[in-house]
Order: structure tokens, then C-alpha cells, then sequence
């Protein structure tokens, strides 16, 4: 039975070989390494990476800022901007009211090339805010036309007619005469 014994041994250090911890640990190794360098060549779809932060142009794309005049919704906007002064572009600060009336201008949005109404409400009962003031005046006619002129204090109508700042509010698409 010698034999036996002898093919039993062979075969069994030959399994302990390949197994060893050592051998177990390099092919291991070896796999980690070709992993990692084969990883980065292998096509991973990287099309929409990043979509949300691309423009129209393919460059990137920056977020309006709504405290700088150049937005698009005070292309007729007379007045301190509500959004520097602790209200949004169509709400207003803590402590103030928002205009019965207001002056309607109309602007284009650069993102979809329309036409949209603005109602540039004044918010009201608290002194002149003072920061970020913006005067554009697309649309705005001399002040004889009251309701075609952006430069008056839309608080006129309210309990306190102190002027505070001015917001934005869209009230819809403008309409298109052909
Ligand atoms: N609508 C803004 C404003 C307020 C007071 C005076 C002029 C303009």
C-alpha cells in the first residue's frame, strides 16, 4: 500500500501548494493589478456625465444669478432687487407688503426664447432697502402715461407707502400680434 500512500501524499501537497495562503495572496495580487489598469481603458458610457451642468453651446452652464440686473426677468425692472434685500425675485422681505398695484413689463427668457409678463410689484412698509439697484426700461414710456412708466412708487395704494425694494413676478406668457 506504499504506492498508495506515496500518490495520496503527491496529490495532497499538490493541492496544499496550490492553495497556500502566499500563492492564494499573489493571485490575488496579480488580479488587483490588472484590474486596476485595465479599469480606466474600459468604455464606461460617460455621455449624460455632467448633462445637467451643460448649455445649449455645450460649454458650461452657470445658474442665474437673480441678485445681478442682467437677469432676464428685470429687463424693465426700476427699483432694488427684493432677492438682495431678504426676499426672493417674486416675494418680499420679512416686515413688507407686497404692492396692490404694480407695472407690468415684459421680457424674454433666454433659456426658451419667449416672451413672458412681469409684474414688478414694489414691496412696501420698510425704508429703501439700497442695495442692488437696477434700472432697465424696456418697454417704459415717460411718466404721463402712468401705467406705462416703471419709475413711480407702487406703494401708493397700500396702508404704508414707504418703498422698500421691487420683485419679479411672472404672471404669464406674453401674447404674440402678428
Ligand atoms: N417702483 C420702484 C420705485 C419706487 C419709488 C420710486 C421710484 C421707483
Amino acid at each position: 500500500m506504499k504506492w498508495f500512500d506515496q500518490l495520496f501524499e503527491r496529490s495532497a501537497r499538490k493541492v496544499a501548494h496550490s492553495t497556500s495562503r502566499r500563492g492564494t495572496l499573489a493571485r490575488l495580487g496579480k488580479y488587483l493589478v490588472v484590474g486596476a489598469i485595465a479599469l480606466p481603458v474600459l468604455p464606461f458610457d460617460r455621455v449624460n456625465r455632467d448633462a445637467h451642468a451643460l448649455a445649449p453651446g455645450g460649454g458650461k452652464k452657470k445658474a442665474p444669478d437673480e441678485s445681478q440686473c442682467e437677469y432676464w426677468r428685470y429687463c424693465a425692472l426700476d427699483g432694488f432687487l427684493c432677492s438682495c434685500c431678504g426676499g426672493t425675485t417674486s416675494s418680499c422681505p420679512p416686515g413688507t407688503e407686497m404692492s396692490k398695484v404694480a407695472w407690468i413689463g415684459t421680457c424674454r427668457n433666454p433659456v426658451d426664447g419667449k416672451d413672458y409678463l412681469i409684474s414688478y410689484n414694489d414691496c412696501c412698509g420698510k425704508n429703501a432697502c439700497g442695495r442692488c439697484l437696477c434700472n432697465f426700461n424696456l418697454g417704459d414710456r415717460p411718466a404721463y402715461r402712468m401705467g406705462l412708466h416703471n419709475d413711480i412708487n407702487w406703494c401708493m395704494a397700500n396702508t404704508s407707502n414707504m418703498f422698500h425694494c421691487t420683485t419679479s413676478v411672472i404672471i404669464g406668457l406674453a401674447e404674440q400680434h402678428s
